[in-house]
């Protein structure tokens, strides 16, 4: 069963509330209590004195990256495949359950390799529906994306619209499993094969998501994660290609290195596309530190849950809390219309409270240069990533946010909900620096 399709079970936690109930909280406390409705736009003091981010790098084990940065001072070698990356690399095809790992300065580049090593031109299918870099891999190396419509679901391509779109010069799929959710992944290779397209997955998310994952290497020719610093588990900057295809990986592993397949001799069109050992050394701390920061992720998740069912309008993207996953993404849903208060004066409002909550996505890749002006139409056939785009925010999750701070948090949505039309008009006489460009 798809992740994003299955519920967690919030009955019984909190009775829910009609949208013209101000006198609940998040925490089911009731709202009459000041420190319940209190709000920094409404001139209280702001929820948090430190920032809360969506993406503060986590620092798992200080000692034993300092370590292996000692050891790789000790050893004079920086980069070129050195220990930490070989050793790196079979960590994470073991962990992904792959017969190899090329690791990457970063998924960008990962995701460009692997386009260019699975013969992709002409035209690929892509969501529009993601972060840009999954479209500029395509477009840099002079391929059309064809942007296609998501499942609202679970905010990955829709099987049916891909079948859809496809064209004489269709050359691939570039899935995305946003989120760290799968879904939908045996379809698209079934729809790969029919039509003898090559399958890539951008799970820039994903990696530990396992469960819900499971026997990809049937499902996809190959699959790129990240390990950018604001990834769960990250390697500062850093990507990986798995694959349990051998040629493919070889290719990969001269492609990663200029294409070299001898001292001074070239094979392929490569690029330098290396980790670096100190790269690899906070990569391997990282990897230890896996099921530590899952569990506290994964706390985090049922904190937010807990806080945010009662809120009306506001719905958290769902995962069955049992599966291997790495519950990085805290991804909620505003429907304005029951809120009665926009996405976008939530997450403004939540600025003056030390909050950062993130738009991800929006806008999606074909509002964006140079898609937007390229392919101005490409929106009619996107309604479904239009509307989701307008509805979702990402909230802070990591080691630096405590199931607390995530209570204080869910309480101060619970009132800018409870008190949108105040929030709005305060909003709008607002000049404060800190509120974003696209507040009112
Ligand atoms: N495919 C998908 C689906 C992706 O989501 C991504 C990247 C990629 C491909 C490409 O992967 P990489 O080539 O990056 O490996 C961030 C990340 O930069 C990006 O990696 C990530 N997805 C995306 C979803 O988020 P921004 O520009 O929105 O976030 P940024 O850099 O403003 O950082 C977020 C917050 O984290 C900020 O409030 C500041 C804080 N932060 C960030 C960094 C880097 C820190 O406190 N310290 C730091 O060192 O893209």
């Amino acid at each position: 069963m798809s992740i994003s399709s299955e519920s967690i079970d919030i009955k019984g936690l909190n009775p829910l509330h009609s949208p013209d109930d101000s006198t609940s909280s998040a925490l089911g406390a009731p709202l009459a209590s000041a420190e319940h409705r209190q709000l920094a736009i409404l001139g209280d003091a702001p929820a948090f004195t430190e920032a809360l981010l969506v993406g503060r790098p986590n620092i798992s084990n200080r000692d034993a990256f300092l370590t292996r940065i000692e050891t790789m001072l000790d050893s004079r070698q920086f980069t070129n495949m050195g220990p930490m990356v070989q050793h790196f690399e079979t960590r994470v095809a073991e962990i992904s359950e792959q017969r190899h790992a090329i690791a990457t300065c970063n998924a960008t580049v990962g995701l460009e390799l692997a386009v260019s090593a699975l013969g992709m031109s002409g035209e690929v299918i892509v969501p529009s529906f993601t972060f840009i870099a999954s479209t500029h891999a395509l477009w840099r190396q002079g391929i059309r994306p064809i942007f296609c419509d998501i499942d609202p679901a679970t905010h990955c391509l829709d099987p049916e619209k891909v079948r859809a779109a496809i064209t004489p010069q269709t050359t691939g799929i570039l899935g995305v499993s946003l989120w760290g959710n799968y879904a939908g992944e045996a379809e698209l290779r079934k729809i790969a094969d029919d039509h003898g397209l090559a399958f890539l997955l951008d799970s820039a998310h994903s990696f530990g998501c396992m469960e819900a994952r499971g026997g990809l290497d049937e499902r996809c020719h190959a699959e790129v994660f990240s390990f950018h610093a604001t990834k769960c588990l990250h390697a500062l900057e850093g990507g990986a290609i798995v694959t349990s295809d051998d040629e493919l990986a070889e290719r990969l592993r001269l492609m990663v290195n200029f294409g070299f397949s001898g001292e001074d001799r070239v094979t392929y069109l490569g690029t330098n596309g290396k980790m670096s050992e100190a790269s690899a050394a906070m990569g391997l701390t990282s990897l230890e530190a896996k099921d530590e920061v899952f569990a506290h992720n994964r706390e985090n998740f049922l904190t937010y849950a807990k806080g945010l069912a009662p809120i009306p309008g506001i719905r958290l993207l769902t995962r069955n809390p049992n599966s291997a996953h790495n519950f990085q993404y805290i991804v909620a849903e505003v429907d304005a219309e029951t809120t009665g208060i926009s996405r976008n004066d939530i997450v403004s409002a939540l600025r003056l409270e030390n909050v950062l909550a993130r738009r991800y996505f929006h806008p999606s890749c074909h509002r964006m240069e140079p898609y937007r002006s390229l392919f101005p139409d490409a929106g009619q056939v996107l309604p479904e990533t239009e509307a989701v785009s307008d509805r979702v925010m990402v909230l802070p999750n990591g080691l630096a946010v405590q199931p607390p701070d995530i209570d204080i948090l869910t309480s101060r949505i619970a009132a800018i909900v409870a008190r949108g039309p105040e929030v709005r008009a305060a909003l709008e006489n607002c000049t404060d620096p800190r509120l974003p460009e696209f507040s009112s």
